[in-house]
C-alpha cells in the first residue's frame, strides 16, 4: 500500500467481524451481507451463507453498535424455495436492503441462481421474519441490484447489472408497481482497456442519498493472468435523474490488501453489499465480503468521499446506449 493515496475507508481492527466459526449451525462460509439500521438503531446484517453444497441462503445477524455483540439467528432467515420460485434452484446471493418509507417495508433485492444463470429477485418485509416474494424482476443474466428508497417522479427505480453483448455495465430501470420494469438506461459503464474497472462493474451497496446527489460505491473487476481483482470506486448521480452521472473517480478507493481479503475461496475480492449511516449523518459502516469467505467492516465519511469526488472526479462518458455511435 502506498501511503500517498488518501485512505477513504478504514478497516476495523477486529476484522473479520464475522466468520463461519461464529455460526450456530453448520455452514461453509459467510460473506457479502446486506445491511440496514432498524427503527431502534440496531444494525441488521442479512448475511449470505454458503453451505457445503455450494448453495447460498441468507441469515440475519443483529448488533446494537454494528461492530460486535452480533446475535445470529439460529436458523436461516431467507431460504431458496425452488418449488415456488424455480429461479432459486441453486440458491440466493448478495442481498441489498433499502428501507422504503412509502411502503413501510424493507426491500430486499438479491441474486437468484438457477439453470438460466443469475437473475434479480425482489422481496418486501417489515420485520425480516415474513417476506412477500415478487420473484424474478430482471431475467438472467443480471445481478448487483438495489431499489431506490423512494419514487423518482412517479416511478420506482431499480439499479442492476445485466450482461449483454456490449459488456457488463450498470443500468437503471423504472416501474409503476415494482413488477413491470422499463425505460432501461445505462448509468455507468465498465471502462475497458487497462483500467482497474475495465472488465465488469456492478453496484455494491445501495446508493447513499446526499444533498449533492446519489453517492454510489461500485465494484470494478479487472481480469489478470492470475485471476480477477475486485476493487471499489465512487460515482455521484443526479438526484432527480439518477442515470445522469455527475462525477466518477478515476482511481479505486478500496481493494484487497489484507490476508483475509487476499486468501479465501475466491482471493483478492472486497465485495460490500451493505452500508449504514451512523447517527451523526456522516459516518459510514461499510460491510463487505472478503475473499468470499468472511465478513469485514470498514468505516468512511460521506463528506470525505464527496470531497474526494469533487477533487478528482469528472462526468462519465456513456457510449453503450449512444444511438449516434455506429
Ligand atoms: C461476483 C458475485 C459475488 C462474488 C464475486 C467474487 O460475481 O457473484 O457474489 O463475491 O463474484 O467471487
Amino acid at each position: 500500500m502506498n501511503l500517498h493515496y488518501p485512505i477513504l475507508f478504514h478497516r476495523h481492527q477486529d476484522n473479520p467481524i464475522l466468520t463461519a466459526n461464529d455460526w450456530p449451525y453448520p455452514i461453509h462460509t459467510v460473506f457479502n451481507p446486506g445491511a440496514t439500521r432498524l427503527a431502534d438503531g440496531t444494525t441488521l446484517l442479512l448475511c449470505r451463507v454458503e453451505d457445503r453444497r455450494g448453495h447460498s441462503h441468507f441469515c440475519a445477524a443483529r448488533s446494537a453498535n454494528g461492530i460486535d455483540g452480533w446475535q445470529i439467528e439460529n436458523t436461516p432467515t431467507m431460504v431458496p424455495d425452488p418449488q415456488r420460485r424455480p429461479e432459486e434452484l441453486w440458491g440466493i446471493e448478495d442481498p441489498r436492503i433499502t428501507y422504503v418509507p412509502e411502503l413501510e417495508r424493507y426491500a430486499v433485492v438479491y441474486t437468484s441462481f438457477a439453470r438460466g444463470g443469475p437473475g434479480v429477485s425482489l422481496a418486501l418485509t417489515a420485520d425480516f421474519r415474513d417476506f412477500e416474494y415478487f420473484g424474478n424482476v430482471m431475467q438472467p443474466e443480471d445481478k448487483d441490484a438495489t431499489l431506490l428508497p423512494h419514487r423518482i417522479g412517479q416511478s420506482w427505480a431499480l439499479i442492476h447489472r445485466p450482461v449483454g453483448p456490449t459488456g457488463a455495465h450498470i443500468w437503471i430501470s423504472y416501474s409503476p408497481d415494482l413488477r413491470h420494469w422499463g425505460s432501461h438506461k445505462v448509468m455507468l459503464e465498465a471502462r475497458l482497456g487497462a483500467w482497474w474497472d475495465a472488465n465488469k462493474i456492478g453496484l455494491s451497496p445501495p446508493l447513499i442519498e446526499t444533498s449533492e446527489g446519489w453517492l454510489m460505491i461500485y465494484h470494478g473487476v479487472r481480469h489478470t493472468p492470475a485471476g480477477c481483482l475486485y476493487r471499489l470506486g465512487l460515482a455521484l448521480f443526479d438526484l432527480k435523474t439518477p442515470e445522469k452521472c455527475l462525477l466518477r473517480g478515476e482511481n479505486w478507493v478500496f481493494g484487497p490488501e489484507t490476508p483475509y481479503e487476499r486468501n479465501g475461496d475466491v482471493g483478492y475480492v472486497t465485495f460490500p453489499c451493505g452500508v449504514t449511516v451512523e447517527d451523526d449523518g456522516d459516518t459510514l459502516h461499510m460491510y463487505y465480503g472478503a475473499a468470499d469467505s468472511c465478513i469485514a467492516l470498514a468505516t468512511g465519511s460521506i463528506r470525505t468521499l464527496l470531497e474526494w469526488l469533487h477533487a478528482s472526479g469528472r462526468p462519465a462518458r456513456r457510449t453503450v446506449d449512444d444511438r449516434r455511435c455506429q
